[in-house]
């Protein structure tokens, strides 16, 4: 997301905003994670379950109908098999700020 400049002169880098709709124990979604926690980010998993407004919500968001979808900074970046082929062109790390 780039550098945060205070006017003390300090500066932070900023880490996008990552958000997953998962559910426990897809295979898609177990690899996300993995693919996440190797780049270091924190992210927020909105876990959909059963639950047909969550799976609704995450349709409309994304336009797909399968687990997991993924959002950076408000951007649908799609399923596991998208942030993996970012990742091999090397887009991924810069779209996550790392
Ligand atoms: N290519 C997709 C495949 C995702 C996928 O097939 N997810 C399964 C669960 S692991 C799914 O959502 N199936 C439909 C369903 O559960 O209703 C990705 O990489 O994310």
């Amino acid at each position: 997301m780039g550098i945060c400049q205070f006017a003390s002169g300090q500066s932070v880098k900023m880490s996008a905003e990552v958000i997953m709709y998962s559910t426990r124990f897809c295979p898609y979604c177990m690899r996300a994670r993995r693919l996440l926690k190797a780049k270091g980010v924190e992210y927020r998993e909105i876990s959909v379950g059963s639950d047909r407004d969550l799976w609704a919500e995450m349709e409309q968001r994304s336009g797909r109908n399968t687990v997991p979808q993924i959002f950076i900074n408000n951007n649908p970046v799609g399923g596991y098999d998208d942030i993996a082929r970012l990742d091999q062109l090397g887009e991924l790390d810069k779209l996550l700020g790392v």
